[in-house]
This record gives C-alpha cells, structure tokens and sequence, in this order.
C-alpha cells in the first residue's frame, strides 16, 4: 500500500499548526504548502526567507557561517581572520568538508588553519580595533599571504568595531589586498545574508584585478560549486574531458588568483543558485558575461547541463565532443543503475537541506526510482522554490554595508513569481531583470508538502507519519531521526562519502542509498523486551 495514497496532506498540516499557539500557526501556515502542481498548473506562493518564530527548533545557521563558511572558506590561498569570540571560528574549523588540492607543493593551503582574534571581555569594553590590527600584522608575518579578509562576528556591530577602516590601513601598509565583512551573525535571517555580504566583498574587491587572458576555446566559470567531498573535483575531470577551460570555481578548490581572473571567462554556470546569484548577475552588468543555469546533481542533469553548454557556444566541434564523452560515461552508470533500482525501487525519500541540494538531489533519487514525498529548503528564497525569479538590479556598495536583501526580506512582494506576461512586461519595463529556470515546486509531484525552514517538532511528525525510507539532511538532525529508526544521510557534508556530483558521483550515491534503505540494521532498533512483552514481565521476575 501507498503510504501516500492513506494521508491527507491538507490534514496533516492542519494537524501539525493545531499544537502551535495560534500567532505562530498563522505564520507557520505559509511555510508549509501541499504542491497542487498538476491541478493548478501553477506554483503557489510559499513563505519563505523570512524570520524563524522565536521558541521554534530551526536548523538555520547564521549570517558568518554564510559569509566566511561557505562563500569565503572554501578558497585556500587568502588568510580568513574571525573577528570575535573564539567559539566563532573555531565551530567553523573544516567542518563543511570541502576540498582543496594545491596545484603544486608550493602552493598555499591556509584551510587546515583557524585564524581568530579570540575577542575578551576587555576588548568588548575598550574594543577589539587594536587586537585585529595585531593579527592581521602576526599572519601577514607568519605567512605573508596574497590577501587576508576579515569577517564581523555579532560582537563586532554590537561594540562597532570598524573592520572596514582597519583593513585599509592594513592594506596600505602591508601593500596586500586586504578586505573585510561586516557579516555579524544576527545581521539577516538565516545565513543567507552572509552569502550576499560575501559575493558583494569579492566582487568589489577582487574579481576584474587580473586581466590575464588564458588559453582556452571554451572558458567557463563555475558558480556555485563548493567542492564538499569531492564534487568539483569530478565535475573538473568532466569538464576537461569536453574540451571545456574552468577560469574559476566559486568557490571550491579556489584560489585568490582564480577570482581575480573570472571576468575573463566568456559564460557563467551557475550550479547553487541560492548563494552566489548576485556574483553572476554583477558580472552580467559590468563585464557582459552572461549566465546559466546548470546541474551536476544526477547523470541525467548532468548530461543535459553539458549540451546547455555546448548550445551556449554553438559549436559543432563541442556539441560532438560532449555527445562523445556522455555517451562514454553512461554505459557504466546505467550498469550499476540496473543493480540497484529494484531493490531502491518504490521506496519514499525526504530532503530537508540548505537553498539548492534539497531540489537538486531529487533528480538522483529519480534515477533509482525513488519518491521524494516532501522537501524543503532552510533559508533558500521564494524564487528558488516558485522558479522564475525577478530581481532588482544589485547595488554594489564597497563596505557591504546598503545589503538589498535585507529591504527584501522586509518586503516580500518585491519578489515575484510566474506572472502573467503583461505583468512581466510592465515589470521589465520598470527595471526589473528576469531569469528562467525551474524551481523546487515545479519539478515536484502534486500533493506532496513543501516546507520551508522546518522545526524540529514538524520533522518527528512528518517521520511518524510516513515513515520514509530515507530522511535527508544535516548534522543536528541525524541522530534524532536515526532513533526513530529511519536512516539519515547527510546532504551537506555528505557523511564521510562523495563526491555525489557528475557521473562518478553518481554511481556514488546509487550505491551508497542502496546500502542506507537495504540495511536491515534499523531493524534491531528495538530492544527485544521491547517488542514482546512478555520478554520485559520475565526480566522483571528474574
Ligand atoms: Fe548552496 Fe551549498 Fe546549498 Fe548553501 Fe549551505 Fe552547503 Fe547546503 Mo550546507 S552553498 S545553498 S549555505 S548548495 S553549506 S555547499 S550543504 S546548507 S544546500
Ligand atoms: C552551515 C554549514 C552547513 C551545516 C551542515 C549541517 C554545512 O550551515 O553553516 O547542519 O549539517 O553544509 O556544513 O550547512
């Protein structure tokens, strides 16, 4: 029997807001939706990017974890000083698991390192300018790197602290390019805002310095790619094969040198949309390169995503070349893909991840014929779920300071989802830009419930009612689904597996969610007095 076919999703959801009080339900009930996809044809409005309802259990992280951890972290050659507490740095040590290969051993790698000012109490009092000046000058010693940026925990826009005017100073002197972020952990709703703060720091401060040429017939940037076990690795290997030149990757296995030098790439892939479209769309208006969306999440995505590129480039030579290379890679992952999918076949997914992988990953689970019956994102936005997105143009403020994503947040309807055409055209007319590409709703199945910024009390709901097969997500909430006894896989740091993107990766994961739905180890979750009762009265006696 279909679990789905039993439950009700509309009653489900009122079930879920009924245990809230009612202010909270009321603003619960917009984040939670049931996709209507097939009967109206239409996405509905989801709420989303905005504040999480204090007492609630969220998974969210912050604006710094968005800034320095996953824009800025993944680059191994510029020295990335927190300023603050050393609780700050420290919890963002490499715990993404994304990877860095130096191209050789003279190469820096700064990543295995944790820079912090370690902030005291009395630099909270007298303020902490002083102490990150005298960092700054300590690594600039130690390592004499090509650049050093520092990024604003809370403390520092509590007390003001002006990072920006210190790192000038510094940069005078010291005659490296050093920057700052004033990306304090409280200054948006989630670390959405961070990513923001990050693509405007490098856009305005390093991106269009080195006007190198390269060789290359085809030269690409790669946005949105961070490298977590692997990935990018796998994606260059695809890549290279095609004939195709990577200029940059934003930002995984990145170095300084490699933003410096994107604005001569001839297109922008964009693969996480959510964290790095400002960078594409500031490169569009100042230096003309336009940009794609693209999928490296399935072999199916992928191969589609290679022949979007080669259609870019109208270029029968590279169109031929990637026809050669996917029909290279396929015979082994339709092989392995045959193994598994009568044993994955039928069975139910969830993914509760980040602003792209919850959408992205379905595609893999496709493949092995797997359903994804709800999903939702953390702090994506509502075009990442709705699809088309309108956007103002950015501004590009020096200091980070004017962030448009914050008025955003503040005001909903300036982003619009699938109008009507009349409506596009007035909006256009009034200076809004439009990109197309599909959303999570879009490509979802009717009747499944779409929730944005899940608590953890909805999530132990949603797990006692259909019991899916498999429940993705992140770090907090592994152990607390694995005790219901449904398998957890990381879609963030991918457990210690990967890399899952391209065609390698995903033979990766056939195996791997294989492995995860087919053990029968969940099943002895239960103690054995547990079960027979009988068992726990002789226990008693004894
Ligand atoms: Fe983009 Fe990411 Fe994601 Fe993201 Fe993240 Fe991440 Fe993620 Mo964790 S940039 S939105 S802020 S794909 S760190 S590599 S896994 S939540 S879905
Ligand atoms: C972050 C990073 C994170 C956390 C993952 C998790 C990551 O949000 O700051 O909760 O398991 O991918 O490492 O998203």
């Amino acid at each position: 029997e279909d679990v789905c076919d039993r439950i009700d999703p509309e009653e489900l959801k009122k079930e879920i807001l009924e245990k809230y009080p009612t202010k909270v339900a009321r603003k619960r009930a917009k984040q939670i939706v049931v996709n209507r996809i097939a009967t109206c044809n239409e996405v509905q409005e989801i709420g989303a990017n905005v504040r999480t309802i204090p007492g609630i259990i969220t998974q969210r992280g912050c604006t710094y974890a968005g800034c320095k951890g996953v824009i800025m972290g993944p680059t191994r050659d510029i020295v990335n000083i927190t300023h603050g507490p050393i609780g700050c740095g420290f919890y963002s040590w490499l715990t993404r698991r994304n990877q860095t290969k130096p191209p050789t051993e003279n190469d820096e790698n700064f990543m295995t390192y944790c820079f912090s000012t370690d902030m005291q109490d009395k630099d909270i009092v007298f303020g902490g300018e002083k102490k990150l000046r005298a960092a700054i000058q300590e690594a600039y010693d130690l390592f004499k790197p090509k650049a050093i940026s520092i990024f604003s925990t809370c403390p520092v826009g509590l007390i003001g602290d002006d990072v920006h005017s210190v790192a000038r100073d510094m940069k005078e002197k010291l005659g490296i390019n050093i920057f700052a972020f004033s990306c304090e952990g409280y200054k948006g709703v989630s670390q959405s805002a961070g990513h923001h703060i990050a693509n405007n720091g490098i856009f305005t401060h390093v991106v269009g310095l080195d006007d190198t040429v390269k060789e290359g017939k085809y030269k690409i940037n790669l946005l949105g790619e961070y490298n977590i076990g692997g990935d990018a690795f796998e994606i260059d290997r695809i890549l290279k094969k095609c004939g195709i030149t990577l200029i940059s990757t934003f930002s995984g296995n990145s170095s300084y040198d490699q933003f410096a030098n994107a604005h001569t790439a001839d297109l922008n892939t964009i693969m996480c949309h959510r964290s790095i479209n400002y960078v594409a769309e500031m490169m569009e208006e100042k230096f003309g390169i336009p940009w794609i969306k693209i999928n490296f999440i399935g072999s199916e995505a992928t191969a589609k995503s290679l022949r979007k590129i080669a259609q870019y480039f109208q270029d029968q030579e590279l169109i031929d070349r990637v026809e050669e290379v996917i029909a290279e890679e396929m015979p082994e992952i339709l092989k392995v893909r045959g193994e598994v999918r009568p044993r994955c076949e039928g069975k139910t997914a969830m993914l509760f991840v980040g602003g792209s992988r919850a959408h992205h990953y379905q595609e893999l689970f496709k493949e092995i014929g797997m359903k994804t019956i709800s999903a939702g994102y953390e702090f994506a936005h509502r075009d990442d779920y709705e699809g088309r997105e309108v956007i103002p143009t950015i501004k590009v403020d020096a200091d980070s300071r004017n962030i448009e994503e914050l008025e955003i947040t503040q005001d909903p309807d300036r982003y619009r989802p699938r109008k009507s055409s009349e409506e596009l055209e007035r909006l256009k007319a009034e200076g809004f830009k439009f990109k197309d590409y599909d959303g999570m709703m879009r490509e979802m199945d009717s009747e499944t419930l779409v929730i944005d910024d899940i608590s953890q009390y909805e999530t132990e709901k949603l797990i006692e009612v259909f019991k899916p097969a498999i429940f993705c997500a992140g770090i907090k909430e592994k152990y607390a689904v694995q005790k219901h006894g449904i398998p957890l896989k990381q879609l963030h740091s991918y457990d210690y597996g990967g890399p899952y993107a391209g065609f390698k990766g995903a033979i990766n994961f056939y195996r791997e969610i294989d492995r995860m739905v087919n053990s029968k180890v969940w099943s002895y979750l239960k103690a054995p007095w547990q079960k027979s009762p009988e068992l726990s009265a002789k226990y008693a006696c004894d």
